[in-house]
């Protein structure tokens, strides 16, 4: 080995010798708060893929891999995840140097084509375990962090708008959110355009509301939509059709910002929709990036092309959450705030310390590696595989290690 650095040889020696030992993996189902609905899905419940990478010197990383609605959002679920890094990621990262993680995700990226959201739990696991190893936060390790608090939207999604409007002045008085995402595109148009002007109304001036139209309107839709919902004080849509090219015949025609999601899927696609002037602003969301630094690659492009940054989400538990909150701090400029409200929606809590929501923000832990600590207790109490004990007519207990998710 050639050592072209001033640092004493020991250290770089010490550094070089610690090696991946064990990657883990498994399921954890929890449910939601209330039905969250979608335009492609009804979520009651979220199921988390958490993958801990175990190092030589006894640093353990985790990382978490989640989907919307299992299948329903793209082409990978957190089974297919766990299958994925069980079979082919683990024995490419055994024994490989587990402080080089951008040599051991270009190893990754070579030899597994796609599985963008199984890279990004690994990416993030081996970042929190070089975070603990070297005694600084993710963020730190990403290139430093800008922000030490993010502005927090919330989703709107019961279905029903009063309950809406009722869950949106909850949040307010307790300052929690006063940016609101609401979700259409399940109803014909010009229900939601009026469901979107009440909850406007109602709220006024306290609050930001945006919708998100997952991809369910065609062309035509959207051109009587989007101009009704700017009419309405609506000050964002999200994905509004399906085909960056009608996105980009839509972008500029009325007063709306048009932020695309579901069409973001990495760099490579951001800087077609750059190119193409598809888009206002980009959510960036840490898994379809395919990882924290392509997230990061992501918000360079859109840097580069003057496009704005959303901090997005794909419903990640508090594991996910704060990876892609470590991510977003290192943007220069986050125009629309994000949208990290994931474990916010679930019932269950898994982490020792909660994440902190204050004052309509997400406070970034100051801790090293990704600042959390999983409550082991609670985690194993949620495992899919965990043993069940159900009581059969005898006296003994039949333990069975039966699947059902929540
Ligand atoms: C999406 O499409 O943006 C993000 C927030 C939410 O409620 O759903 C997700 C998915
Ligand atoms: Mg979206």
């Amino acid at each position: 080995m050639q050592h072209t650095s001033s640092l004493p040889l020991q250290t770089t020696l010490a550094v070089d010798a610690v090696t991946v030992v064990r990657v883990e993996t498994f399921l954890v189902d929890l449910p939601t708060i209330r039905p969250h609905k979608l335009s492609m899905a009804v979520m009651n419940g979220q199921t988390l893929m958490l993958v801990r990478v175990h190092c030589s010197d006894g640093t353990v990383g985790v990382g978490e891999g989640t989907t919307i609605g299992g299948l329903a959002y793209g082409g990978e679920s957190p089974e297919g995840m766990k299958l994925a890094i069980d079979t082919y990621f683990a024995p490419l990262m055994l024994g490989a140097n587990a402080n080089r993680v951008s040599a051991l995700m270009t190893l990754l990226g070579t030899a597994i084509r796609e599985n963008r959201f199984a890279k990004c739990a690994v990416e993030t696991a081996l970042f929190d375990a070089l975070g603990h190893r070297v005694g600084l936060p993710v963020s730190e390790l990403l290139g430093g962090r800008l922000h030490d608090r993010l502005p927090v939207a919330w989703t709107l999604a019961s279905g029903d708008t009063a309950k809406d409007i009722d869950e949106a002045q909850q949040m307010l008085a307790i300052r929690r959110h006063q940016i609101f995402k609401l979700k259409i595109g399940r109803k014909p148009v010009r229900e939601d355009v009026a469901h979107v002007a009440e909850i406007k109304k109602a709220l006024g001036d306290k609050a930001s509301v945006r919708v998100d139209v997952n991809m369910a309107w065609s062309e035509l839709e959207a051109g009587y939509g989007l101009p009704a919902l700017a009419d309405a004080g609506c000050e964002l849509a999200e994905q509004p059709v399906a085909y960056p090219e009608a996105m980009a015949r839509l972008r500029g025609r009325y007063p709306i910002a048009i932020m695309a999601d579901e069409s973001l899927m990495g760099p490579v696609t951001a800087f077609e929709l750059a190119k193409s002037s598809s888009a206002d602003v980009f959510a960036i969301k840490t898994e379809q990036s395919g990882g924290l630094q392509a997230a990061q690659h992501v918000a360079a492009i859109a840097d580069a092309a003057q496009i704005a940054l959303y901090g997005g989400t794909m419903l990640e538990g508090a594991v996910g959450s704060i990876a892609s909150a470590h991510v977003f701090s290192t943007f220069r400029e986050l125009r629309w705030g994000t949208e990290l409200f994931g474990p916010l929606l679930l019932t269950e809590e898994i982490l020792t310390q909660p994440l902190v929501y204050r004052d309509f923000h997400l406070e970034l832990p100051s801790g090293p590696g990704l600042g959390i600590a999983l409550d082991e207790d609670r985690v194993k109490h949620f495992r899919r595989d965990r043993p069940r004990v159900s009581v059969s007519s005898g006296l003994n207990p039949i333990v069975s290690t039966a699947a059902s998710p929540v």
